[in-house]
């Protein structure tokens, strides 16, 4: 019998919320942009979310999740001057800012790689899993998820000698979470290089990480000679709004575009010098243009180690109706290559506002001591899927458009729909 490695990586997914919409929100966000105002479908979402949750358990791997937050965020509208009962709030906020009303109804914290930042035990001075969560003020409608992110966080992963959960960097210094972090590292718990890449402003859209705020973050969590770089300003020009969306990186692997970096021989050299067996698998802009690359996601892929050992690419379906895309996927993918097999994923709902499977997860590298201090009931198995899935299906709007935003009876059922998940959490399973 072989012992149970050390590490495993736990995915830890957004759980959609019953108030997902196209609002049109995210600047720079072009499939957010392009589906603005059409008709969403909560449920359908929040079960193409879990169906990916179960495909990963399916494949003996770890996975936890967070909790949708309370939307509309009165507490934020609040904030505005606007008073009385919150559905007294919510009225007078839809009838007098209605931007600001749907900016606190959005149910952005589903794509939880825009959570937290993690750098895992085996990088970190103090050998704990450290966590900052993204402050994300560059765009309002996710610059007030902190607050409960944050309390998310420290319910999750309480246990001090396991974990430290920060506060934000100051929003001044935008933050986004794990979707501007990677992290080489063979085998995964040896220590590893952390890398964040930051953007510089200028472009035609905004650049959402500072540097600031990647140095603070290196400093806080304890992590030495982390590498800090810039994302090319041509992928953010293309709609790449995040670099994984242009780039990810797994045990020895940094599978990217080859525009996703400013200045990529500097970063290639500097992680081949630190990590001589790297491979880095680059797609030239030739095979695949960073067009086709944003419009179907492909590297905002799970990149997988299953049990046996073998890699695993977890992609949108949109990689298989992009020809230049599955081209390239039949020709690099198989047993030959560091990726041997790629699974795809039905994930249109959150691919409609620019989230693929890579943005609804944050990644978790956990001994199997510290996993044991997770709380308990945000970790996924097959008994609780099927739990979450009687909710969601009985609860989750089927359809919601942009004037239904505005319903009471909207804003009822949302808020019915969470607080019967939040109970039945509280609940053990029989
Ligand atoms: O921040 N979309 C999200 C998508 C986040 C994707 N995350 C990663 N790449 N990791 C965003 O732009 C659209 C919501 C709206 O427009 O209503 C939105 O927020």
């Amino acid at each position: 019998m072989t012992a149970p490695p050390p590490f495993r990586e736990v995915n830890f997914d957004g759980l959609i919320g019953p108030s997902h919409n196209y609002a049109g929100l995210s600047l720079g966000n072009l499939a957010a942009t392009m589906h603005a105002g059409q008709v969403s479908r909560p449920r359908q979402a929040a079960l193409e979310g879990l169906a990916k949750m179960r495909l990963m358990l399916s494949l003996g791997l770890g996975q936890g999740f967070f909790l949708p937050h309370e939307r509309p965020d009165v507490g934020w509208l609040r904030r505005f001057g606007f008073d009385g009962s919150d559905h007294q709030v919510c009225a007078k906020a839809w009838a007098e800012e209605p931007l600001l009303f749907v900016q606190a109804t959005s149910a952005s914290p589903m794509w939880a790689a825009n959570a937290a930042t993690v750098s895992p035990a085996p990088d970190t001075a103090d050998g704990r899993v450290h966590f900052t969560p993204a402050n994300l003020s560059t765009m309002a409608h996710r610059s007030h998820e902190w607050p409960e992110t944050l309390a998310q966080l420290r319910r999750i992963f309480a246990d001090p000698r396991f974990f430290a959960v920060h506060g934000p960097i100051p929003g001044r210094f935008g933050d986004e979470g794990a979707a501007n972090f990677m992290r080489l590292a063979a085998p995964a718990h040896d220590p590893g290089i952390e890398i964040m890449v930051y953007g510089e402003p200028g472009g035609p859209f905004p650049a959402r990480q500072s540097a600031e705020a990647c140095r603070a973050i290196f400093r806080a969590h304890g992590v030495e000679d982390g590498l800090i770089v810039q994302q090319s300003p041509r992928a953010i020009a293309a709609g790449a709004f995040h670099n994984d969306v242009v780039a990810v990186a797994h045990e020895n692997i940094l599978f990217a575009h080859e525009h996703a970096f400013a200045d990529k021989a500097a970063l290639y050299g500097a992680i081949e010098a630190r990590c001589p067996d790297v491979v880095i698998l680059e797609v030239a802009a030739n095979e695949v243009s960073l067009e086709d690359a944003i419009a179907s996601y492909l590297f905002n892929s799970q990149l997988v180690t299953l049990p046996d050992g073998s890699r695993t690419l977890v992609v949108p379906m949109e990689c298989a109706e992009t020809v230049s895309v599955k081209t390239w996927i039949d020709a690099n993918v198989g047993a030959n290559g560091p990726i041997h097999g790629v699974r795809f994923v039905d994930v249109r709902e959150s691919m409609h506002n620019g989230g693929g499977p890579a943005c609804l997860r944050l990644r978790v590298l956990l001994s199997a001591q510290a996993e044991r201090a997770v709380h308990p009931a945000h970790l996924l198995d097959e008994r609780s899927a099927d739990r979450l899935e009687r909710i969601i299906t009985a609860h989750w709007p089927a359809q919601l458009s942009l004037p239904d935003l505005a319903l009471p009876q909207t804003w009822n059922a949302i808020e019915h729909a969470r607080t019967t998940l939040l109970d039945a959490l509280e609940e053990p399973l029989t």
